[in-house]
């Protein structure tokens, strides 16, 4: 399963973007802002995020579905923009619910609690129609780990969506069918860090109600170049800010009436940019 779009046309300096990118992601090392050192518009960004995830791809990783980043309003105020960002997920950045990852494989992770939705169907990016909720089949409380492969953990929207939205590892609690579920747009969420509550939230979040993000994937999935497929997974966005994720620690996030997620960070590791 691969959504990442074929690439056509020049884009030998796009290339090495992305494998700068992906150079950086693989050792944990920070580096400068892409447009630092040369200009890139919106729709070669994208391009550089599709071939950074071709290098996990032809490493033998594979697609699992998409997420969306800048979905809450404050986040995308303080980027100065107006719009979600898309990005891919692969079953290589997912850790089992209440399993253990190690903060030695980021630069500076940080961890925010979301809401996953599971496609049921494939989704045409051609179909306009508004309701799009016969595409989930179930939903569930989930975790995403952010790793910023930009020095300090600053880029432009041009930088961030090259860089695959910060995409860096999720984790899925349990499944509940739509029909069992209910209305999930204003449920209460929390997260905690060694079972200190370190950040509130609702839902109501992600996009006003994070069912919205479906409707949102189908359109970015549409003008940037994502298939959507039946069985893939779509992180919606993040209830709350992101919290630095230090090595050693458990995290928890609940989400009233969809249950708990979690995961362990290995001791050792630290921040490396
Ligand atoms: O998933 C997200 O909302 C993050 C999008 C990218 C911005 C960031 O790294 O904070
Ligand atoms: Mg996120």
């Amino acid at each position: 399963m691969n959504a990442a779009k074929a690439v056509t046309g020049d884009t030998s300096s796009l290339t090495t973007l992305a494998s700068r990118l992906d150079d950086a992601q693989s050792t944990a090392t920070a580096i400068p802002q892409l447009t630092s050192i040369t200009s890139l518009t919106l729709e070669e960004a994208y391009t550089v995020q599709h071939l950074l995830v071709g290098h996990r791809v032809a490493r033998g990783d594979r697609v699992s579905g998409v997420k969306l980043g800048f979905t809450s309003r404050a986040k995308a105020r303080q980027m100065g923009v107006d719009d979600v960002i898309i990005g891919s997920i692969t079953r290589g950045m997912e850790v089992p619910d209440g399993g253990q990852t190690d903060s030695a494989a980021y630069i500076h992770p940080r961890i925010e609690p979301e809401v996953a939705w599971l496609l049921g169907q494939d989704v045409d990016a051609d179909e306009e129609s508004p309701d799009i909720g016969w595409a989930v089949e179930a939903v569930a409380p989930a975790l995403e780990i952010i790793d910023s492969r930009y020095r300090d953990f600053r880029f432009t929207l041009e930088d961030v969506v090259a860089d695959n939205t910060s995409a860096a590892g999720y984790v899925i609690g349990p499944w509940q069918p739509v029909a069992v579920a209910g209305d999930v747009g204003n449920r209460g969420v929390g997260l905690e860090i060694d079972g200190r509550i370190v950040q509130t939230g609702s839902t109501a979040a992600i996009l006003g109600h994070p069912y919205r993000a479906v409707a949102a994937a189908r359109r970015m999935a549409k003008t940037h170049g994502f298939t959507l497929r039946a069985g893939m997974v779509l992180l919606a966005g993040a209830a709350t800010a992101a919290v630095p994720l230090a090595a050693g620690v458990r995290v928890q996030s609940t989400v009233s009436g969809l249950g708990c997620v979690g995961l362990q960070v290995a001791p050792g590791g630290g921040d490396h940019g």
